[in-house]
């Protein structure tokens, strides 16, 4: 991706649903084994506002092709995917996205979205990113309780977010 902003918003391409909805495809990036850390972004609209890193399915982009490509433009991290969260719908909004766990690999000190607007990411304990998603992205939430109900670690991680 190249430009600036505007351009980077004039260039989107978008990919709907028969049912006219618009297809996503996010990450939840965990940092170890113990999948309690996870990696969240600022939003492009409040750099107070934390969220997955995700985007719209290019036309003729496969699924995962679209989850790696976003981590990387978005939060400038690459990894592999360990499995298939679930499909997520915004009926509001009128968006699916299709949530991905990924096994952090690499980052990288300069991305797209950090040089275009200045885009943050940080890694957060799971019960600090549970609270924040439900201040600033209660929609985005129900990826992460998915991901802690069906973590190969949800006791622990239940028992960070009760404590
Ligand atoms: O670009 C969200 C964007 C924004 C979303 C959507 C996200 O202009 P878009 O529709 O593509 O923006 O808007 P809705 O209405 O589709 O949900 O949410 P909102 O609440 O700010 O309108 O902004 P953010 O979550 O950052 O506040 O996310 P972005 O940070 O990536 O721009 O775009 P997207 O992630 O679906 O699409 P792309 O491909 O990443
Ligand atoms: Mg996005």
């Amino acid at each position: 991706m190249t430009g600036n902003p505007s351009e980077k918003d004039n260039n989107k391409m978008r990919f709907f649903d028969n049912d006219g909805y618009r297809q996503r495809a996010a990450c939840i990036c965990v940092r170890n084994q113990h999948e309690d850390e996870v990696l969240l972004i600022t939003s492009h609209r409040d750099k107070s506002s934390w969220i997955f890193p995700g985007g719209g399915i290019e036309p003729n982009e496969s699924t995962i092709d679209a989850a790696h490509r976003e981590l990387y433009e978005e939060a400038g991290v690459k990894g592999r995917i360990l499995r298939e969260l679930g499909v997520f719908e915004n009926r509001e909004r009128k968006h699916r996205t299709t949530v991905f766990v990924v096994y952090f690999e690499e980052e990288y000190d300069d991305w797209d979205d950090k040089r275009l607007i200045n885009r943050q990411r940080h890694w957060y304990k799971i019960k600090d990113a549970f609270s924040l998603l439900t201040i600033y992205k209660p929609s985005q939430l129900k990826f992460l309780e998915q991901f802690i109900s069906t973590s190969p670690n949800r006791i622990n991680l239940l028992h960070q977010i009760s404590s």
